[in-house]
């Protein structure tokens, strides 16, 4: 295949993940046929899975698909065994949604994937804590309907509810590394961040998808999972330094969210750096204005984020790591082929949103 006609794959694949989202709603809703007096609810959550699992990138649950197509040949692509890809790949989609729900009550977050948070909507506010467990819910629900009688059923539950745990007791972390009223800068250390992150986002979002696809053709062996880990560890881990370099540098316009990790006092990726090259005079400026609502004081932070050249360090360090993953990806990707790895390296290369 030629470049276009890789993209013209890519776009295909797209399309008919996005397709499949009203059989989802479908098989998830027709659960509660039967019982009338669960209308209410069940309308609550296709309303629920149509205004959280649709409008972002669907980089993570289209993983699944593309993965599972680079390791199928063509002709061995049955139409049953790519509606089951399709359908996990929805639940890596659920299990980003769930987290996302939940992590924007925890963050404070307005403005999620371009439109208002969903407990910030009116006549929602902590009921979005029961939806956010719907979601979740909804996972179990699906892969029972479309892989129980399959050999790897057990090694798929199993593959969520480790990355369901991992990403979990990471934001716990995340979470108390941050904590509320007190700004502790001693603890926004490069050796405490980067295990966070690669557990926080790097499991579920580019471990999970890959490691889903590689269950669904029996592909267990220990070393080819540890193979596929080292590379897309490092990846994921990557792609949340981006994360919480557009959190402040980012247009919310492109993004679709508005940044708070400062006024949040987040160990991001920005904060550590700032530490490291900082003077005592400008760390003071930080002691003070980290864990600030005020848009002046996030300027400052901003300000002196800006004098540091952050930005150019970013820059620098994103040219080092894509260089580095394409190293990774020549000497750990086989037996996998390496188009599972450069295809997603590319797509959050210098990524904007
Ligand atoms: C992302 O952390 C981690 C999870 C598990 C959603 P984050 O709060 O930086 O994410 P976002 O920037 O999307 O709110
Ligand atoms: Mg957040
Ligand atoms: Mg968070
Ligand atoms: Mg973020």
């Amino acid at each position: 295949m030629n470049g276009d006609q890789k993209l013209d794959a890519y776009a295909q694949a797209k399309q008919d993940f996005i397709q499949h989202f009203s059989q989802i709603v479908k098989v998830l809703i027709e659960d509660g046929v039967g019982h009338p007096e669960m209308g209410d609810a069940i309308a609550r959550l296709k309303e629920v899975l149509e205004y959280n699992a649709i409008g972002g990138k669907y980089q993570q649950g289209l993983t699944v698909l593309i993965a599972f197509q680079e390791l199928v040949e063509p002709r061995k692509q049955e139409a049953d065994s790519l509606q089951r890809a399709l359908t996990v790949g929805w639940c890596v989609e659920l299990l980003q949604a769930f987290f996302l729900v939940s992590d924007d009550i925890m963050d404070s977050t307005i403005i999620q994937r371009g439109q208002i948070c969903w407990y910030q909507k009116p006549g929602i506010s902590l009921d979005a804590i029961n939806d956010a467990l719907l979601l979740e819910a909804g996972i179990y629900s699906l892969l029972k309907l479309c892989c129980r009688e399959q050999p790897y059923y057990l090694n798929l539950i199993e593959l969520f509810l480790q990355s369901s745990y991992q990403t979990e007791i990471r934001q716990t972390l995340d979470l108390i590394t941050a904590p509320q009223g007190n700004v502790d800068l001693g603890r926004f250390t490069e050796k405490r961040y980067k295990p966070m992150v690669k557990y926080k986002t790097a499991f579920y979002s580019f471990y999970l998808p890959a490691a889903a696809a590689m269950c669904m053709v029996g592909i267990d062996g220990e070393k080819e999972h540890a193979n596929a880990k080292k590379i897309l560890l490092e990846m994921g881990e990557f792609f949340q330094i981006q994360d919480d370099y557009l959190d402040l540098f980012g247009d919310p316009g492109v993004t679709g969210k508005i940044g708070t990790d400062i006024q949040d006092n987040r160990c991001s990726w920005l904060v550590v750096q700032c530490l490291q090259r900082a003077s005592p005079k400008q760390r003071q400026l930080l002691q003070e204005n980290h864990l600030q609502k005020e848009a002046e004081k996030v300027g400052r932070v901003k300000a002196l984020y800006e004098e540091l050249n952050l930005p150019a360090v970013f820059t620098q360090y994103e040219e080092d790591s894509h260089h580095h993953l394409m190293g990774l990806t020549e000497q750990y990707a086989s037996p996998l082929p390496p188009a599972i790895f450069l295809a997603l390296a590319h797509k959050i290369y210098k990524r904007k949103k």
